[in-house]
Formats: C-alpha cells, structure tokens, sequence
C-alpha cells in the first residue's frame, strides 16, 4: 500500500492527493503520532482526536495565506507534521527542538503563538479584521476551540464581538466532552444537550438545505445571497441556538472523525461568508483505545509501549518522593478535615494540581470551575468574605490572567484567599508559555498581599498550614513542578512566622540568599566551594514579601559579596527587593541577583534551562568563582 505521508512535505503535497486517499494519510499520522509520542512524551489525546480535521482543514485551506489558529496548540502535532516539520518531530519539545505548541517563530504556518487557552476566537478575529483593512478579501480564517477552552471568559468576549462586527470568520467547535478533567458547568451540559435534541437536529437540516444552495448555486448565485446575507441568516437563525444569539451561523454537530465529510463541509463553509460556527463530535485519544477509554490520564501520559498500551511513569531522581503537586493536594485534604472553612477552587486542573485528591472525600468542599482563572479568584473572593477560606491553586503561568482579580478582589479586600501557585518557575518542556517565572514579581508589588515560595515540600505543607490560620490576608505559595526531596514529608504541621528566613548554613566569604527550591542546590554549591577554600553562608529567605529585613541587616553588615538565587524573572522579583531593601537602608554591598534573565525561555528539561540561565549548581559556583577571582586583581 502506498505510504502517502512520507511523501507529504507541505499541505501542498497533500492537496495533490484524491479526497478517497484521505481517510489513508489519517490512519498514516495516527499511527506516527502514536510512534513519536510513545518515546517523546508530549499532548496526546487531544492531536488523535484532531487527525481528521487537521487533515481536513489544510487539503481544504490556502496556509499560510488562509490563517488557521488552534486554540491552546496541545492539539497541533498533526497540523505541525504536515506543515515542513515532520522530519523534525522527534525533537518535539525538547531543548533547541521544536515546540510542544503553535509558534510564530518556528514556521509561517502557525499563524499565531499559543499555549494557554481561550485566546484563538479574538485572534482569529484580530486576524480577520485586519485582512479586511488590508483589502485581502479571499483571506480565510478560521479558529479551532475545543469544548473545554470554550468555558473560558475570553471565548465569549471573542464570539460577542465577532457576532457583532460581522467578520468573516469560521471557528470551528471541536467537542469530545473533556477537558483535560471531563467538562464542567453549563456549557458543557449544553454541548451535550444539542447533540441529542430534536431542535437542534431539526435546525441542522434546515442549514444544510441552505449549504446545498450554495453549492449548486454557482458564482452568480453566491453573489445574490451574499447580498442577502439578512434573509440567508434568518432562515437558520435561531435564537435558542447560544450561538446563533450572539450573531454566528451554527452548523452542525457533525461527526468530526469523517474526513471526507469535513472536507466537503468546510468547502461549502467556504462560501458563506460572516461569522460561522461549526461544531463537530470527535472523542479525544482516538484510534488508540487505552487513550479513548482514559482521556485524562492520556492527555500528556509521558512514555508508553505502544502495543499494550503501559505508561511508564517516569519514576524521577527519587522514587518513593511525591511530587509537589501530591504533596499539596494530600496537604489541601488534612487541612481540610482540621478546618471546616477551607475550600478548594480550581480552574480546570484537579488532576494537574491533584486537588482530585480532595475532591474524592469532600466533593461538597472543592470545586472545578472550568478553564476561568479570573473566575476562579473572584469565586474564592466571595467565599472568602462569606467566611471560607479558599485555597485557589492555579498554575503560576496561568494566574497571569487573574491579575486584576488578585488586586481588586482580594488583595484590596484584604481578603484570606491562599493563591497556591503550581509549576512556579521553569517548567521544563512546555516551554515558553508555561514557564511560571513572573509571579514573584508581579505578586510582591501588590498591597496586602504576603508571598512566599517553600525550599522542599515539608516547608510547603507548614506554609498551607500558616495560610489558613486567623487573619492572615492574601497569601501566595509558590512551588515548583517535580518532585520534592523527602522521604518522610507527612509531619506534624507547625506554623511559619510571617516574614522569616532561616539560616542553613554560617559562612565568611559569601552569602547566598534563596528562595524556593534552588536553595536545595547550595548544599553542593557550599561542598565544591569549600573544596576551594570559600566560604559560603546560606540562607533560604522563604518569604519575598514580607523580607526578612533582620536577615538582611545581618548579611548586610557582615558579608561584602551577596548572590540571591530564584528560579523566576531577574527583573521585579526576590533579588530586587533584597537590592530595595539595601538601597533604603544604604547598605552598600554588592548583590549579584541569579535568575531568569529578561528574555523568554523556550522549552528543554528544568536542568538544562536552569543551567542555561546561569542559577544551577554550576552556574552559582561559576559566579562564586567569578567574585574571588575579580577581587585577588
Ligand atoms: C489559561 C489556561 N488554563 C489552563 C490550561 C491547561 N490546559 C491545557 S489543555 C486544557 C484542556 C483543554 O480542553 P479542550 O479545549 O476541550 O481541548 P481537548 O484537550 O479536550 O482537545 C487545559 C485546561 C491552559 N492551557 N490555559
């Protein structure tokens, strides 16, 4: 039998072949997506569910000219093999390689830069806008949202003003019930809803009779309708369809698995012009059955045999320690059971923060608001003022999207919201849009709020404990992806004094101040330095704000040579209120800050970026050395 994808190249080899070899250049990229992702761990289930549309929409579509903008990019692998890089695939999200997600600079045709969720209708929209301006009337564009990144807010700021501006427009609904947890809230139940209500069907025949027009119609015809596009929208316009309401033609639901179908589906879409929805079924993992029958676990499963279907759990450097992530969740759940005000609020990432774990014992007590951060906040604000005490855990990189609601909801309310940030730092192979290295920085300039990063988890499990105990205000916890380093971590809980380091370690030639987990990389640091006869004081400072200003006096007076070492963004962050704090004291001592430095960091394992930055062991020692040797000129 043919191979027809080692001969795909470019969508334009694709568009060579006839539509009946299509189903073939299907089961061709499954099968390669499966290869790849079985020894390269990466977003699996959503790229299957997605192989038949992706296939569609470039033998269909003019990319680069027409501009097709996928909704987070966990989906694309499929779009990116096709598009000029399937001999590098094997590189996917690996240091100098490809990018786990859609990505400008990588290739023309990923029309816009993703990774978080939500942003593809306003972009598309943005896009399509702009085209009008630019008198490129045959440009098309289309977005491709899944279900679950429909329930964010920005979706449907992005479809209201589509709706109303009347762009040209196509975004096309890619429904499989799941997020990466299975869907929630009202949407999702209204998704389910139209696949099975005779209205709906009944709505869909109707458009399809339209559809037929304009395929038979011919130029002269597509023209009269387009001109009245008024009367075309009210025969299917429906206001019980959500959709329709806000202004956009919806077809469907169709069955997104029939290649052909889609093809001929999106041709006549083609036609018609002003904002579309189409919406299709598709079941995410598909064509792989252990991923089909277990969506969550297979949305990013890391290795796995690809004949029966074992993930090989990557056991990391110590087995028997959980990860962070664990180690909150079990955490959220004792603590939970001693205080009967906590609360649980996730936006859509129960397993991703393991606040499953809570969720399985007190379902009444945690909450999966769906993929809506602000949201999120704003939830836990008003339980707050009614008495909880919310424990809010979202991504560091995705908490960017709450900012406002972290200043005016809580932090000018001096609410007791507790803001666990997860995967705070450098998160490894997702690369540049999930880095969480900006909350230290934009958490410490806000009022009010306390904001602090554990050096292991047992300083985590004692910070959650400090959080929840009588007015304490808005309290951020910032902990890294990966594991902790403690065998025995479940220990009885004790209560951190706010604002307070501690001392590690005495030195005499240099002190290093941390915070958060590299301050565990010191104790080798400290070993290879004195092996060269410095000296090396450390502290792990554990708060950014409020600083432990007796520490600071204390290294101020008694050390020349300080280095403070966090694994977040240089600018704004922990070394700069050290530098602050001197500056209004007028001590004057040098201050080499180790950290993110001000550009964006792309995707490799956490060593290399850590290595890359200049704050891994190595670095630190480099810098140490660097100190001693400028000084003896
Ligand atoms: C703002 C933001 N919050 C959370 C995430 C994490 N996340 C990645 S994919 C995903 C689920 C998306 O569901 P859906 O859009 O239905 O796509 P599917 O994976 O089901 O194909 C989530 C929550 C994100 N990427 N961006």
């Amino acid at each position: 039998m043919a191979n027809f994808l080692e001969n795909i190249d470019y969508p334009s080899d694709l568009k060579k072949l006839k539509e009946k070899d299509l189903p073939q250049v299907c089961s061709e990229l499954r099968e390669m997506i499966i290869r790849e992702a079985s020894c390269n761990p990466g977003h699996f289930g959503a790229s299957m569910g997605v192989v038949e549309l992706t296939v569609a929409l470039h033998y269909v579509y003019n990319a680069p000219y027409d501009k097709l903008i996928w909704d987070v990019g966990h989906q694309a692998y499929g779009h990116k093999i096709l598009t000029g890089r399937r001999k590098q695939f094997s590189t996917n999200r690996r240091y100098k390689g490809l990018s786990g997600f859609p990505n400008r600079s990588e290739s023309e045709y990923d029309a816009f830069g993703v990774g978080h969720s939500s942003t593809s209708i306003s972009a598309a929209l943005g896009i399509s806008i702009a085209a009008q301006m630019n008198g490129e009337k045959d440009r098309k564009v289309v977005a491709i949202i899944g279900d679950g990144s429909m329930t964010g807010g920005m979706a449907f700021e992005g479809l209201n003003n589509a709706g109303g501006a009347n762009a040209d427009l196509l975004v096309i609904l890619n429904d499989n019930n799941m997020s990466i947890d299975p869907n929630v809230g009202g949407i999702s139940r209204y998704f389910v809803r139209m696949q099975t209500s005779r209205a709906y069907n009944r709505l869909r025949s109707g458009v399809w009779e339209v559809l037929k027009h304009f395929r038979t119609a011919g130029q002269k015809m597509l023209s009269l309708l387009k001109r009245h596009q008024h009367a075309v929208k009210s025969m299917v316009f429906n206001d019980s369809n959500l959709f329709e309401a806000l202004g956009f033609r919806y077809f469907g639901p169709v069955d997104g698995h029939d290649v052909v179908a889609l093809t001929r589906i999106l041709n006549d879409l083609k036609q018609i012009p002003g904002p579309k929805l189409l919406h299709i079924l598709t079941k995410k993992g598909k064509g792989f059955t252990p991923a089909e029958n277990d969506a969550t676990k297979w949305h990013a499963p890391g290795k796995f045999d690809v004949v029966t279907g074992e993930i090989f759990n990557d056991p990391g450097p110590h087995p028997k320690i959980p990860k962070y992530q664990v180690v909150f969740g079990l955490t959220l759940l004792e603590l939970a059971r001693l205080n009967k005000n906590i609360v649980g609020v996730t936006p859509a990432m129960p397993s991703g923060c393991s606040m499953n774990i809570m969720m399985e014992e007190m379902p009444e007590r945690a909450f999966d608001v769906g993929i809506a951060e602000p949201h999120a906040v704003t939830f836990a604000a008003g339980m707050a003022v009614s008495g909880k005490i919310p424990f809010v855990n979202i991504y560091s990189s995705f908490m960017q999207r709450s900012y406002d609601q972290i200043i005016h909801d809580v932090a000018l309310q001096k609410l007791n919201v507790v803001f666990c940030m997860d995967r705070g730092g450098l998160v490894g192979a997702d690369g540049a849009t999930h880095h969480g290295v900006f909350d230290l920085s934009f958490m410490r300039n806000i009022p009010n709020m306390t904001v602090s990063a554990p050096m292991d988890e047992l300083e985590l499990r004692n910070l959650m404990y400090t959080a929840q105990l009588p007015d304490k205000g808005p309290f951020a916890i910032r902990y890294p992806r990966g594991n902790g380093i403690h065998k025995e971590w479940q220990l009885e809980f004790s209560e951190i004094p706010v604002g307070k380091g501690r001392k590690i370690a005495d030195g005499t030639d240099v002190a290093v101040l941390s915070i958060g987990h590299p301050g565990n990389f010191i104790t080798e640091v400290r070993k290879i330095m004195e092996a060269e006869n410095i000296s090396v004081a450390h502290y792990d400072m554990r708060f950014v704000k409020p600083i432990d200003q007796g520490i600071l006096d204390e290294v101020g007076a008694s050390f020349d040579h300080i280095i403070t070492v966090e694994d977040g963004v240089i600018a704004g962050g922990f070394g700069s209120a050290v530098l602050e704090y001197f500056a209004s004291r007028e001590i004057k001592k040098s201050v080499i800050r180790l950290g993110v430095p001000d550009r964006f960091i792309e995707q490799g394992t956490q060593q290399e970026l850590y290595r890359e930055c200049g704050f891994d062991k190595e670095g630190i020692c480099r810098t140490i050395r660097e100190i001693f040797d400028s000084t003896k000129k």
